[in-house]
């Protein structure tokens, strides 16, 4: 009977689900069972789906060849999200080229293993193939409306939501500039959720961003837009509030913003959670991790609109973090092996479960083993981009966020790819595209503490010429805003 609550809330019918189940005694047999990768006391699907949501994760289609991460996906997650395989530059590649084999395995999986889909993403500054941003501005709009609606049409039916815009705005609040911005306005946003309704008109239609969980100057500014897009009648179902934090960061305000999105009538949904640490993680830092996952799941399901939560990959070995943040990794509910962290027992606790004693095989694996991080490090970097259709100009501004003086720095970052460095000043820069290494020039090798150092460079781009992540200040993550 378990199996059969969870089928019919899988199939969407949640709420009616849950009132047989009640009535029929049956709620707490399906807080009851445990699947593989799981402490006793139920699977993060069954009891988010006890409780009328969903949670996800995310796959990638090398994820699929690993046995054991896919067990662990299939018993534990009733969502999933395709980690790449169904953004544009995938889907379509060149102007008449559609590629919808990589998606088709992750929504195969998904069907395999009664999970559902969050479609990611349609319209999006990155991962977008070149020959976008190479179009006569007057030919934007036509491609971005029969990606959306080829896309859109191919899925019909198979998703339960689409990420219609991922990611529209910048830190301040203004709208991120992007082939479809700067050849549309901010009108493109109705244009590709009107075109995504018409397509597939059952699917939830979703903005999704980051650095919008807590009330902020661009939570506010997404608010004003989905306010002011319900109010002009554009469909739109959904905000997904991305939640990549560092641990011991998760805003005091996200239950608040998560209520002022849901009082609108709109979903809300945690669609990229993860909670970052420098490693080897400190057994302080896996502590607070838990204590995180409990306070974001609390959020969630504190507001009735607050659909489901996913997380961004299954374990630490999948995650994007440590490929992005240098020196930070162990984001995620399971270690290096696919043992449950203290994180999923909490996880599961928050969702009205029994979390388990730690089995001896869930303590850290080596490379979240308990260690002191160095003390007096830290940094925060902002980024500044001029672009043409060829080529950028970027400054950096690092600020030493540290406690002691830096004397001598190399700042390591990400290009996107097609970015290729011409010349740089401030810092001697190399190689020239993809991990990049900034290194002082001697005069400005110190910064105090407190103080900030600034360099930039000429770079050519093939279509994306958006800022560098993943910067590092000798060894340590930067914070970027
Ligand atoms: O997890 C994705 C990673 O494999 C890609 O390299 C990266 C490139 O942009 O995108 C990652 O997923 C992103 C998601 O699509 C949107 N929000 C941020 C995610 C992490 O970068």
């Amino acid at each position: 009977m378990a199996a059969q609550l969870r089928a019919a809330l899988r199939r969407g019918r949640a709420l009616a689900a849950l009132a047989v189940a009640a009535a029929g005694g049956l709620l707490a047999a399906a807080t009851l069972g445990s699947g593989p990768a799981g402490a006793a006391g139920g699977t993060l699907h069954d009891l988010a789906e006890a409780k009328g949501r969903y949670f996800g994760t995310a796959l990638t289609q090398s994820n699929l060849s690993n046995s054991t991460l896919t067990a662990v996906a299939g018993a534990q997650f009733d969502m999933v999200t395709p980690g790449n395989e169904m953004k544009w530059d995938t889907t379509q590649p060149s102007a008449t080229t559609f590629n919808f084999g990589p998606g088709d395995q992750i929504v195969s999986f998904a069907k395999a293993h009664s999970m559902r889909v969050r479609g990611h993403t349609l319209v999006w500054h990155s991962q977008l193939p070149s020959w976008v941003g190479s179009l006569p501005a007057a030919q934007v709009q036509a491609a971005m409306e029969n990606h959306v609606a080829t896309q859109a049409t191919h899925y019909k039916g198979q998703v339960y939501s689409w990420d219609v815009v991922n990611e529209p705005f910048n830190e301040d609040g203004s709208l991120r500039t992007s082939a479809f911005y700067n050849a549309m306005g901010s009108g493109y946003i109705a244009d590709a959720l009107r075109t995504a309704r018409a397509a597939d008109p059952s699917a939830k239609l979703y903005l999704n961003d980051y650095n919008i969980e807590g009330v902020n100057a661009k939570s506010d500014a997404m608010y004003q837009l989905v306010s002011s897009l319900k109010s002009q009648g554009v469909p739109i179902d959904g905000v997904g509030l991305e939640s990549h934090f560092i641990v011991g960061q998760i805003p005091s305000t996200m239950k608040a913003n998560i209520q002022r999105f849901a009082a609108l009538g709109l979903d809300v949904a945690v669609t990229e959670l993860d909670d970052r640490m420098q490693v080897p993680a400190s057994a302080a830092n896996l502590a607070q991790q838990a204590t995180d996952y409990a306070t974001v799941i609390a959020n969630c399901l504190a507001v009735s609109g607050c659909v489901g939560i996913s997380q961004w990959g299954v374990g630490d070995a999948d995650s994007w973090i440590p490929g992005a943040f240098g020196g930070y990794g162990a984001a995620t509910m399971y270690d290096d092996n696919y043992q449950p962290k203290a994180s999923y027992r909490s996880a599961v606790t928050a969702l009205g479960g029994t979390a388990g004693s730690p089995s001896p095989s869930s303590s850290p694996s080596s490379s979240s083993s308990p260690s002191t991080p160095p003390t007096g490090s830290g940094c925060r970097v902002s980024t500044q981009i001029n672009a043409w259709a060829t080529g950028l100009t970027e400054n950096v501004t690092v600020s030493n966020t540290g406690g002691s003086a830096v004397n001598g720095w190399s700042v390591k970052f990400t290009l996107p790819g097609g970015q290729t460095v011409t010349s740089a000043w401030n810092a001697a820069v190399s190689p020239a595209g993809g991990q990049v290494t900034a290194t002082d020039l001697a005069y400005n090798a110190a910064i105090p503490a407190g103080g900030s150092t600034g360099f930039g460079f000429n770079a050519n781009h093939t279509g994306n010429p958006a800022a560098a992540t993943g910067f590092s200040l000798n060894g340590v993550a930067c914070t970027v805003g």
